[in-house]
């Protein structure tokens, strides 16, 4: 009877020990190999990077804490975690109860007093004990995370003990957005991409710290977004694309979950609605809306001008005012893109006249228009905005009327420009861009056009010659990197040789996110599993 109590209290107190020694493992310490921070591959560069020559043991003891009453943070400590689980299978707990033996701890913290103010500031303390995170935002705090993400060594150190571990080398990191607005555009109406491959662009795009991805979703091939009170716009505006194919569109739910998504990432999506010009799909759709004089039919080619709204019948405005009520509820970024550009078949005065009429409808929903640099030539808000991308006349325009200009030359920034004339895809109307070209030249000295005029830059991806996300890859990829540091990082902290040995680096990622990139023979890949050789055979 004694010894049974006595039994049953051993396993009592085993199964108590058991519970609280979670890890069982002690953790020693250990003479970690000196490291430099300075050294690290990050992009883009931070604005300020201190080294202290040591290093920060990342492992199975280590723990995420993070200011739990400041809005956001805990979801951004979780972002964390799982990405470190992705990359290390390490199960790092976030904001857990205190528990014996957890050491290397990563701070997460909302804090009031930075170096530099502004909402994406943040900065990193990392020594050998532990990481502090510090930012005034989550949003902040999320950029900080991608920064933490980068150094994170893709491989652990096994000898050291007989656990893993990844040494985080010591340090200070103090950084800081030189532009507020950093973007990429995906042209999903030429062809159309799903719901599953815009999710995987935002998780490249948050990598490298954008913060924009603007949706070109409709064209003269396709309309890509369910508009409910005008149902046949994706009935039959969506049922093609280049080539032929069966094309498609988001519904409003999908559309709001990749605008979720997105906010998750602080990405914001910005909705275009290409008009009067691009606007065959439209017309086909309900032929009131056309102006061209001529009989509409489906699209599947590449030719860009022939088509227009009548920009002159009410109920035209009466639809284009159902569009963007619709969307604009559903998009909670500030911003409606709506094209204007190439609208070659529309008459000058009608064009302006449409421009100036679309703007009020604009603002009505409470959203700042933003339109290709064409939009300039009417009499439009000093707070609307201009993206430019051909026009130098047009981006002076803007200067004198006090806009703001998003940079998308088409000849240094657009990510459908082939990169030689081997390219497999894209095009090269405006130029080659190879990787080097698209990273050597300097946004803030562009043209003449003032530095505070300048909202940031954009990178538009159109896709008359891509129809899957490898595709998409092949162009966006490694040029995209590229413009996320010419948009983040100083000019100082901007040089070809530098950065060129940082993007080899980028190679154990991009294979690991199975990013399809061009392997440009300008860089020398870090263990990349495509060559240069590979891609000429094909
Ligand atoms: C010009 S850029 C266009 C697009 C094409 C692109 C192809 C701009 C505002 N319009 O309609 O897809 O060239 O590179």
């Amino acid at each position: 009877m004694k010894s049974n109590l006595i039994k049953s209290l051993i396993i009592c107190c085993g199964f108590v020990a058991f519970l609280s020694c979670e890890p069982e493992k002690k953790k020693r310490v250990l003479n970690l190999p000196k490291s430099d921070l300075a050294m690290e591959n990050m992009i883009p560069m931070p604005k300020k990077v201190v080294a202290t020559e040591n290093a920060f043991a990342l492992d199975e003891f280590t723990a995420i804490y993070t200011s739990e009453n400041a809005d956001g943070f805990t979801e951004v400590g979780e972002f964390l975690s799982k990405k470190i689980k992705g990359k290390t299978d390490l199960d790092i707990p976030v904001n857990v109860e205190e528990i014996p033996g957890r050491e290397g701890i990563i701070y997460i913290n909302q804090s009031d007093s930075l170096e530099l103010n502004a909402p994406e500031a943040y900065q990193l303390y990392i020594t050998a004990d532990s990481v502090i995170l510090n930012s005034n935002t989550a949003e902040g705090a999320f950029r900080g995370v991608q920064t933490l993400r980068q150094i994170i060594p893709e491989v652990s150190l096994d000898t050291i003990a007989d656990y893993k571990v990844w040494p985080i080398p010591t340090g200070k990191i103090v950084d800081n957005p030189v532009f507020e607005y950093r973007g990429s555009m995906l042209d999903v109406a030429r062809h159309f991409f799903s719901v599953e491959d815009v999710k995987k662009y935002i998780d490249l795009l948050a990598y490298y710290k954008y913060n924009v991805l603007h949706l070109h979703l409709t064209d003269d091939q396709g309309w890509r977004i369910e508009i409910k009170s005008w149902p046949k716009l994706t009935e039959i505006g969506g049922s093609t694309e280049v080539g032929g194919e069966s094309g498609g569109f988001f519904t409003q739910e999908e559309y709001t979950d990749i605008v979720n998504y997105a906010a998750e990432r602080f990405i914001t999506v910005i909705p275009e609605f290409d008009m009067p010009g691009h606007t065959n799909a439209a017309s086909v759709a309900y032929p009131f809306l056309n102006g061209n004089g001529k009989k509409v039919e489906l699209y599947e080619g590449t030719h860009v001008g022939f088509s227009t709204f009548d920009t002159r019948k009410d109920t035209v405005y009466a639809f284009i005012d159902d569009v963007v009520r619709e969307i604009s509820a559903i998009t909670p970024g500030p911003y409606f893109h709506i094209g204007g550009d190439e609208s070659h078949v529309t008459k000058k005065k009608d064009y302006i006249y449409f421009v100036e009429k679309v703007e009020k409808i604009v603002q009505k929903y409470g959203k700042t228009m933003i339109g290709w640099d064409e939009i300039v030539t009417a009499d439009v808000d000093s707070k609307s905005i201009a993206q430019f991308w051909s026009s130098k006349e047009n981006a002076d325009l803007a200067v004198e009327k006090g806009m703001k200009i998003i940079m998308s030359p088409a000849k240094k920034a657009y990510l459908d420009m082939q990169y030689d004339s081997l390219s497999k895809h894209g095009l090269h109307w405006a130029a080659f861009i190879p990787t080097d070209s698209a990273y050597i030249w300097t946004p803030e000295q562009y043209e003449g056009i003032p530095v505070e005029n300048i909202l940031g830059i954009e990178a538009p991806l159109w896709s008359e010659t891509v129809s899957n996300i490898d595709e998409v890859e092949y162009l966006a990829f490694p040029r995209a990197i590229g413009y996320s540091e010419l948009s983040w990082s100083t000019p100082e902290n901007r040089d070809w040789e530098s950065y060129k040995v940082r993007l080899a680096n980028q190679a154990p990622f991009l294979d690991r996110m199975d990013v399809k990139y061009y392997p440009s023979p300008l860089i020398e890949w870090k263990k990349s599993k495509y060559t240069y050789k590979e891609i000429k055979k094909d």
